[in-house]
């Protein structure tokens, strides 16, 4: 006798314990998640020490700023590494992975669908706005400036996770990304026109422009690794490869940032604190 459909295909479930597992047995998706929490838990360390004869309060704000990258860092990690923000999504028809399966490490069990390491979208919303901060802190920018170029880069996040996230529409996955790009332009106009100029009168332009190049590229990175990684294109086809390629990223995006920042700062109070006169509560230059 012939079995009735719901029998034949039996869904297994994955739980949150199976995608813990599997983030732990997988070598490649597994180093690029913890090596991030070792490396920003070690740079916040040092980070306090290198600041700990500051007492500038203004100098204090860019060197906190800097060292909430690395804090969130953590927290955005350790929700990977739970598999509290992991999912396994079936990527809709014309993705170029829309067959895909995933074979569990731990229980070796074969599901329908692609590993999203999501978390990483939404924990950038709370990390990359501090990133903005001591740039546009250095840069003795005005409150204004700030708060715009924050809104649209959390704007930026929130948009890549939902086209991260979209499973109805392959076209809709890629509408999210069109706005969270049109997001970053706002954020690299900001970047590249308004704060040069903010910089030159607060004569932090060579700290400034080396970071702000930095983060130009390195974010340019991200967007282009987006579009060809297993959630994009697909060229890149591996969840792992794909991850290591943000946790690269990452290192230079967040720690060796940081790191410029603070050694900057804590070297030059005198000019970071003539900011006040200027800057985040004072008027537009
Ligand atoms: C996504 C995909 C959608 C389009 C765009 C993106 C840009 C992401 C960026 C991420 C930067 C992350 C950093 C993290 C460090 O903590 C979301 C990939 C434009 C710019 C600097």
């Amino acid at each position: 006798a012939q079995l009735p459909a719901a029998v034949e295909h039996t869904a297994i479930s994955v739980t949150q314990g199976d995608l813990f597992e599997h983030i732990l047995n997988e070598p490649v998706i597994g180093t690029s998640i913890y090596v991030n929490i070792a490396v920003a838990g070690l740079t916040l360390l040092l980070f306090a020490f290198l600041a700990r004869n500051v007492s500038d309060p203004r100098s204090q704000l860019v060197i906190v700023s800097a060292m909430t990258v690395s804090a969130v860092s953590i927290v955005s990690y350790s929700g990977l590494a739970s598999g509290l923000t992991i999912s396994i999504i079936e990527l809709p028809d014309g993705h170029a992975l829309d067959t895909a399966t995933t074979t569990l490490e731990h229980s070796g069990a074969t599901v329908d669908g692609t590993i999203s390491l999501w978390g990483r979208y939404l924990t950038w919303a709370f990390s990359t706005p501090f990133i903005l901060l001591s740039l546009g802190l250095l840069a003795g920018s005005n409150l204004t400036k700030i708060f715009t170029a924050i809104v649209f880069d959390v704007g930026i996040m929130i948009t890549g996770l939902a086209a991260a996230l979209t499973t109805s529409s392959y076209l809709f996955r890629w509408f999210w990304y069109a706005i969270s790009c049109s997001f970053l332009l706002v954020v690299f106009y900001i970047l590249l026109v308004e704060w040069p100029e903010d910089a030159k009168t607060a004569n932090t332009s060579e700290i400034f422009n080396l970071l702000r190049n930095l983060t130009v590229v390195l974010w340019i990175g991200y967007t282009v690794w987006w579009a060809v990684g297993n959630e994009g294109l697909g060229i890149i086809s591996d969840v792992g490869i794909t991850s290591w390629g943000y946790s690269a990223f990452d290192l230079v995006a967040k720690y060796l940032f940081s790191f410029l920042v603070i050694n900057y700062t804590v070297k030059n109070v005198d000019i970071i604190s003539g900011g006040e006169s200027y800057g985040a509560t004072g008027d537009a230059v």
